[in-house]
């Protein structure tokens, strides 16, 4: 078509579509131009939150011409692409992070202070968009910003929920959950792709035909259809032209069946097929860490899975290539087993519907895939029944069973007769009824797995995968650390510190080399660099005892040490070791002289994470926590020597001002049960301490800053089975301190111990899984330490900055270029110029 335009209607186009100008007279023009025609207000009704979606579709047009000249580009150019599939992407809030790393924040700020504004007061008015539950999601946030800024061609996609996690509010201290109806006002950070729908089929039965060659062909005929739209929301890389791709998709009722359920006069029906319909995009699933096997959450797996293959094979197709380049085109990162059905679709398409032979298909398959797993907690391994999976998916339960049969003939042939490592290793668990193990189904489709941390990728080889390790042998198993981004988690969180930092360093290429923090280590002799370091710690601590005035009501003081423990609530991080800690401190100054407790260091101890809403033993912790607190904080004796706060509701938003303001933080899993954790490198990345035990990513930040600079205690990973079995079989005695903690608690010191009794219970000799009572002793001791290393205040800077200044290691852009070069084989390719088409 626009081959035959004439010249002047191509060089109108061109002349129109240049891209905005960023000066603060056209940012000013276009933010009230949004005012007066998107949001049909004027100057005199403008409030704070029309002041803010003014500005957000005004940055939203310059987010869209980059995306849409990277898009453009990227398709002519057609480089491999890696496509980051996960259920989760907990982005939080965008407006303040595209602004810088669009380098135009400055520029805004001007512009909307002379429009009568305030910056600050306008970013807060943002919602967080919160489709995630805690890491998992937030890594893969944090990744999405590291592939933009590297110019990666990178796509993510994910589903679009109507309500993300839940909002928490404390009621007489106990957890309830309120609805994150978070599209309540729109989003202008997405763009509705209502041009782009997909069918998606499930439930029906299978078709076998011979073809005109003798072939055995299957052809999946569904009963149900939704159609999957998208949304796209752009990511900017920092520092870069590049704008990056989420596709998010959102499910809705197919007219055609409407129609039929309609035409029969079934209009009931009709309706609620519709309903039905839409309700696999409806909500994010709450649970961290546990599998809970509803129908509906596999109809949203399969949903996005068949979705996203079905853009990516599209795509693909377009290009004309033979099928056997699909690998050198695509790279698929499986975010945890939640996208495993993607192996099977892709296998699906090509045998069923392109026609290629079962082997070749699976060498392209296997190409293409590649898998992270995230935990080895067994009450996490997603598993589905075979015949509820039959009844939604009958084509995949065959193709499925085909892939474990010729896996496992491969196996015998390597092994013949162990019958019990083909039990171990099969993809079908002989359960009542059987299972699907969608763990095995990753490894077996993927080229590569990785672990999160070193110490975690080491034990998913001698536990969960041992038996894949032996039959492929060590090669395809390997580790990529976690990280995060420090764009958001410094610079854009800590303004303040980043700001010391660029002008220390000279410039601020940290931001996009996060190595060159080591560049800090050389002021630690610094005296006065060392007083402007802690004057912004204790700036950010005044924030945070703020936020903490606004929704705990409880002063705290910005000179006692903020220890921080926040992360989803869960037995395997421990939150109630570190409440029974709490109390102890408590009684042992309850037990002092006046004069004892003059040496004391006071201490401000914050909590904050969700419990997933059927997890009664975790929400019993927060009970605790608050009932701690209301008796803490309470008493005289104690005064400002204790603090102790639950912060509700912890967000993406909320972890921005909790970071930058710790001391101290705690990490203190059982050895062996956290992955990797990403939080404790936010916290250290801000020069907070941490303290913690040998697990997850603990142990690479121990490498990187030293043994002075953090707190480690604890049993190690390799000592639990033993400690577990001593525990039970030998009656090792509770710890005597803890013991005494259980007494306090018992004697009703915090309101009506038999509240606590099912969470005392956990803690019987024999029974203490976690393994609380084995670290408790060494725990107190390392928090002592704490104390006597923070009254050195001098000291304690220097551990600051060192610490800070060692986290080069632990930049997502570290782990995105290892996945990139080691996994997915991609190639940054960098937007030209404009005119490049
Ligand atoms: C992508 C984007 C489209 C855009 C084209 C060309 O398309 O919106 O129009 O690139 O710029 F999604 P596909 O690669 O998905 O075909
Ligand atoms: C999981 C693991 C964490 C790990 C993240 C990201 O977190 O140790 O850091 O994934 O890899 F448990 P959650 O999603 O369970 O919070």
């Amino acid at each position: 078509e626009k081959a035959k335009w004439p010249k002047e209607t191509v060089d109108l186009w061109a002349k129109l579509s240049k891209k905005e100008a960023n000066d603060i007279e056209a940012i000013q023009k276009s933010i009230v131009h949004h005012v007066t025609t998107t949001l049909a207000r004027a100057a005199y009704n403008m409030d704070n939150f029309s002041a803010y979606q003014a500005v957000a579709l005004s940055t939203r047009d310059r987010l869209i011409s980059r995306w849409n000249e990277t898009q453009g580009q990227l398709s002519k150019v057609d480089p491999k692409r890696v496509y980051y599939l996960s259920l989760e992407f907990l982005l939080g809030r965008s407006m303040d992070n595209a602004l810088l790393n669009m380098g135009l924040k400055d520029t805004y700020d001007k512009s909307i202070k002379k429009l009568g504004f305030n910056m600050e007061d306008v970013i807060e008015s943002e919602v967080d968009a919160a489709l995630g539950n805690g890491g998992l999601g937030r890594l893969a946030a944090c990744y999405m910003d590291s592939l933009a800024t590297l110019d990666y061609p990178a796509w993510g996609y994910g589903l679009r929920y109507n309500y993300g996690i839940f909002q928490q509010r404390i009621v007489d201290g106990y957890q309830t959950e309120y609805p994150d109806y978070w599209l309540n006002f729109d989003n202008p950070w997405e763009l509705p792709r209502l041009d782009i729908s997909i069918q998606i089929g499930f439930g029906g039965h299978v078709q076998t035909v011979q073809d005109e060659y003798g072939v055995t062909r299957h052809n999946w005929v569904p009963n149900q259809s939704v159609q999957a739209i998208a949304y796209d929301v752009p990511i900017p890389g920092y520092d870069t032209e590049n704008c990056n791709n989420i596709r998010l998709w959102r499910s809705k009722p197919t007219r055609v069946f409407d129609l039929t359920s309609f035409n029969e006069g079934n209009y009931e029906k009709s309706v609620e097929d519709a309903t039905n319909a839409e309700k696999i995009t409806s909500v994010l699933y709450p649970n961290d860490n546990t599998m809970a096997g509803k129908e509906l959450r596999l109809k949203q797996q399969y949903f996005w899975t068949a979705a996203s293959l079905h853009d990516i094979v599209r795509r693909f197709k377009k290009s004309m290539r033979e099928w056997s380049d699909f690998p050198n085109q695509v790279a698929i990162q499986l975010n945890d087993t939640h996208p495993t059905l993607a192996i099977v679709e892709l296998q699906r398409l090509l045998v069923d519907e392109e026609m290629l032979s079962w082997d070749d298909a699976w060498e392209i398959v296997t190409k293409t895939f590649a898998f992270t797993n995230h935990t080895v907690l067994p009450e996490a391994m997603e598993k589905w029944s075979v015949p509820m999976f039959e009844y939604l998916l009958p084509r995949h339960l065959q193709i499925i069973f085909d892939i474990n049969l010729f896996f496992l003939q491969k196996v015998e042939l390597k092994s013949p007769n162990d019958r019990g490592l083909l039990n171990r290793l099969s993809i079908i668990e002989e359960a009542q009824p059987q299972q699907i193990r969608m763990a095995h189904l990753a490894v077996v489709g993927s080229h590569k797995v990785n672990g999160v941390a070193a110490l975690h990728s080491n034990l998913i080889k001698t536990t969960i995968f041992k038996d894949f390790v032996d039959y492929y042998g060590e090669e395809k198993f390997i580790n990529k650390t976690n990280g995060v981004t420090p764009r958001r988690w410094l610079h854009q969180s800590n303004p303040q510190l980043s700001k010391l930092i660029t002008e220390t360093l000279g410039s601020d290429k940290w931001l996009k080399n996060l190595s060159l923090l080591k560049g800090l280590a050389a002021k630690t002799g610094d005296a006065a660099f060392r007083k402007k370091w802690m004057a912004i710690k204790r700036a950010n601590k005044v924030r945070l005892a703020e936020l903490i005035k606004e929704r705990c009501d409880v002063e705290v003081s910005p000179d006692a040490l903020f220890d921080v423990q926040v992360k989803r609530i869960h037995e395997y991080k421990r939150q109630f070791m570190n409440i029974l800690s709490v109390i102890h401190r408590y009684r042992t100054i309850k037990s002092m002289t006046a004069a004892q407790k003059a040496s004391v260091q006071p201490r401000v101890v914050i909590f904050g994470g969700k419990a997933a809403p059927g997890y009664y033993i975790a929400k019993l912790v927060i009970k605790l926590i608050n009932s701690v607190a209301a008796v803490v904080n309470q008493d005289p004796a104690v005064g400002d020597l204790l603090k102790v706060v639950f912060v509700p509701d912890y967000n993406v938003s909320v972890a921005e001002i909790i970071c930058p303001a710790s001391d101290i933080s705690q990490h203190i899993s059982t050895a062996g049960t956290e992955a990797s954790g990403t939080s404790n490198m936010k916290f250290v990345l801000n020069g907070g301490l941490i303290i913690g035990t040998l697990d997850g990513a603990n142990v690479e930040i121990l490498e990187e800053v030293g043994e002075d600079n953090i707190f480690i205690f604890g049993c190690m990973a390799h000592e639990v089975e033993d400690l577990r079995h001593a525990q039970r079989y030998r009656g090792v005695p509770m710890d005597p301190a803890l013991q005494g903690v259980i007494s306090a608690i018992e004697k009703g010191t915090f309101e009506d111990p038999k509240i606590f009794q099912p969470l005392i219970s956990t803690l019987t000799v024999g029974k203490d899984f976690y393994l609380i009572s084995a670290d408790f002793a060494s725990y107190i001791a390392a928090n002592q330490q704490v104390d006597a290393a923070y009254k050195k205040q001098e000291e304690w800077a220097k551990k600051s900055i060192l610490c800070t200044a060692h986290m080069g290691k632990f930049s997502s852009d570290r782990s995105v270029k290892e996945y990139a070069d080691e996994i997915w084989n991609i190639k940054p390719y960098s937007v030209k110029d404009e005119g490049y088409l």
